[in-house]
């Protein structure tokens, strides 16, 4: 966990982010080498296991019902297409999967209860699981937690005062009540926002200022770009320019030093150059795969071709954080201590099988699973 001991305010940061450009890209890289390897960057990959048909009126959201976008949607995916998928982007070098459903918030039902049953299946590959369904009570996240997610996205998107023209259907509290449920497990937070709706550059300093004032602060900060998609009232935003990315990565890198900072949605619209920059600046993330939630991203051997270039390589999973223990192998290690009824008994191809799964956990370890 990261232990949060800056106090930082929003006129430190609005100093931080009005930085001379190369100026701020120095300093942030002397950070970013202090707390990370700057040659690792983290994959993460997206599945949208729900898609489209959600109530809520996020403006800049191709999944809202309520606009009109040329986009597929989806009821729940099915085991076997997220285990496909899954071992599709774990071949190229995906540490995490980040599964995301266009849902308000999380009900008890039938659905949660197979996300449940996904989150096992790709648990069993080795990779880190993420989830974005929405919102969640302190109990649903405990649940999630027992089924070993091991980071909940979760974005405050941009400053408590903008929210208000972006999203009339909930306020900023929900979001982070959301994130103060998900903190109360072991599962990590993944919390960060969208640049380029609108927002002025005080906005952006107050999301940083928000989050750098979580205890702790998030594992991981995605920053997106907005993919400004017709139909929805964003639409028309002018793009973002490649130097306000670089900013804000570069502010986030400082103000969260430990954090993961995922240069996120838009890298479509940047140049391995302007990527290349980002990564100086401190991103350690990126989402990779040809598609994002529902709007497209680099294609994959792009990307690859990017990190030859750069020198950069994938990161394992699990190498910030242990994998969690889902809520089986807890109550498993608890049972280990009980008396047994027939102590003493062997039972041989038992015995051999409980070694052979050491050995095979400690290959996986080896391997950095
Ligand atoms: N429904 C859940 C929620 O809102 O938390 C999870 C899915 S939602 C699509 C996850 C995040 O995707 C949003 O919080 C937003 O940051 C990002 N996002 C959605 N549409 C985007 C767009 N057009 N451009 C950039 N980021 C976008
Ligand atoms: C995040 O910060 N960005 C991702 C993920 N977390 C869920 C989503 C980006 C979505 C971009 C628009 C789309 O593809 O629908
Ligand atoms: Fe729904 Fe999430 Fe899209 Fe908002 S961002 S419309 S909550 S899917």
């Amino acid at each position: 966990m990261i232990e949060n001991k800056n106090e930082w305010t929003l006129e430190k940061i609005l100093a931080i982010y009005n930085t001379p450009l190369l100026e701020l890209v120095y300093q942030a890289a002397t950070i970013h080498r202090e707390y990370h390897n700057p040659q690792e960057v983290q994959i993460s990959t997206l599945l949208s296991i729900k898609t489209g048909g959600c109530p809520e009126d996020c403006a800049y959201c191709p999944q809202a019902a309520r606009y009109f976008t040329n986009i597929e949607t989806n009821d729940l995916l099915s085991k076997e297409v997220v285990r496909e998928a899954a071992k599709r982007a774990k071949s190229f070098g995906s540490s995490r999967l980040c599964m995301g459903a266009a849902w308000r918030n999380v009900r008890d039902n039938e659905e949660f209860d197979h996300v449940i049953e996904l989150v096992k299946t790709v648990n069993e590959l080795g990779m880190e699981v993420c989830c974005t369904l929405g919102m969640v009570s302190e109990s649903q996240a405990k649940r999630l937690a027992d089924a070993g997610v091991y980071a909940y996205n979760h974005n405050l998107d941009t400053s408590e005062e903008y929210y208000t023209e972006i999203i009339s259907t909930r306020g900023y509290e929900d979001r982070l009540k959301t994130l103060e449920n998900v903190r109360k497990t072991n599962m990590t937070v993944c919390s960060g926002g969208i640049v380029g709706m609108g927002e002025a550059v005080e906005d952006r300093c107050k999301m940083l200022l928000t989050l750098s004032r979580l205890n702790p602060q998030p594992e991981s900060v995605p920053i997106n770009a907005l993919v400004a998609v017709e139909g929805t009232p964003m639409e028309d935003q002018e793009p973002v320019s490649i130097w306000e990315m670089i900013r804000m990565v570069a502010t986030a890198r400082v103000v969260m030093p430990k954090s993961v900072i995922r240069l996120s949605a838009g890298r479509t619209n940047m140049s391995t150059e302007g990527q290349a920059l980002c990564f100086m600046a401190g991103a350690g993330s990126i989402f990779a795969g040809d598609k994002l939630l529902t709007t497209p991203n680099p294609a994959i051997f792009e990307d690859l071709e990017m990190f030859d270039l750069l020198g950069l390589k994938p990161k394992k999973p699990f190498a910030d954080a242990p994998k969690p223990k889902t809520k089986e192998m807890l109550d498993y290690q608890e049972n280990r201590n009980e008396k047994w009824t027939r102590p003493g008994h062997i039972i041989e191809k038992n015995v051999q099988y409980s070694g052979l799964a050491k050995e095979k956990r400690k290959d996986n370890k080896v391997m950095g699973e």
